[in-house]
């Protein structure tokens, strides 16, 4: 198509925590680029996927799942949402789980009436939903608070309708040249990528507040070595009586911890990987500014 007409643009996903919206990136982008369990508030930092075609270049922009804030970490997620519904979006793709109880909160609501771009109503999950007449309501209750452009009936995890979504959102996005250079899939670094698959892998293995308490770090990242290729990283975690948990009976639950991310980390990544773990005990990293911005969630200018 004419270079004109080509269209390029930012698309955020906005939502409740586990309202699918990393499995949408990941169904949307053709890779799992973000990281996805069952357990709220997975996603911590605003994560790039960009999904091109001939004439457009989306870049789709997962953002942490909306909550009232209880920590200084928690803060740092939710200014995420804002600034990427408020300064980064041509649309707004705003998330839920249509199957949940609690499906819509009024503060995500009232947030997202002051967005200036186009919202995109996406009602996902809805193979769990057995009676249209639940998204029939749930679609009526929305449109009653905010304007919205389209609605979307889909399910992410079986790639139903998500089709049909990228190619409206193409269509959505200003005329413009493409943000980032053909090719690319992401902006972030391979040691970002491990970091957070092991994270997610933390999510997976561990119970209760365990996985909420954890930041890794990855210390050391080897590349271009071959079979001799490594990562170090070190778990941070809040408190002394959390380490023998994370490191479980004689080791037993940081071998599978360091089994299962290796191997997440090596699928992804297309190459093999030693991966080393270690425990470390930061105090109350989550309300901490100065680990918070040690860690990478407060950039230094934003304060
Ligand atoms: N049945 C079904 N499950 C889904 C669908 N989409 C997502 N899930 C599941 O819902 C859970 C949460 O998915 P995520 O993609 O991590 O949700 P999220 O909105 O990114 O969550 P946070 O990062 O915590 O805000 C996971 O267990 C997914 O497998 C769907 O269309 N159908
Ligand atoms: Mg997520």
């Amino acid at each position: 198509m004419d270079e004109q007409k080509f269209k390029s643009g930012f698309a955020v996903l906005a939502g409740l925590p586990n309202a699918g919206k990393s499995t949408l990136l990941n169904a949307l982008a053709g890779g799992l680029l973000s990281a996805v369990t069952n357990k709220p508030q997975t996603t911590r930092q605003n994560i790039l996927a960009i999904s091109e075609g001939n004439n457009y270049q989306i870049v789709f922009v997962d953002t942490p799942g909306f909550l009232k804030p209880q920590y200084k970490l928690q803060q740092t997620m939710a200014d995420c949402v804002n600034r990427a519904v408020n300064e980064e979006a041509d649309v707004v793709l705003f998330l839920v789980d249509a199957s949940a109880e609690n499906a819509l909160n009024s503060q995500l609501i009232e947030k997202l009436k002051h967005v200036f771009c186009p919202i995109f109503l996406v009602l996902n999950k809805i193979d769990l939903v057995k009676d249209n007449a639940v998204l029939d309501t749930l679609q009526t209750r929305v449109e009653a608070e905010l304007k919205i452009t389209k609605t979307f009936r889909i399910s992410a995890a079986k790639k139903q309708g998500t089709t049909m979504l990228l190619e409206t959102v193409a269509q959505a996005l200003p005329v413009s040249p493409a943000y980032f250079p053909k090719g690319q899939w992401t902006d972030r670094f391979e040691r970002f990528y491990a970091a957070e698959f092991i994270r997610e892998q933390l999510f997976q293995l561990y119970q209760k507040e365990i996985p909420y308490s954890t930041y890794v770090e990855i210390e050391k990242f080897t590349e271009d070595l071959g079979a001799k290729n490594f990562i170090r990283a070190n778990i941070h975690v809040e408190r002394d009586s959390q380490k023998p948990i994370i490191i479980g009976k004689g080791g037993s639950m940081i071998a599978k911890l360091r089994e299962k991310s290796q191997k997440r980390i090596e699928e992804f990544l297309g190459k093999k990987y030693r991966v080393e773990l270690n425990v470390v005990v930061s105090p109350n990293w989550r309300n901490d500014t100065s680990k918070l911005e040690q860690f990478g969630y407060i950039q230094k200018d934003e304060q």
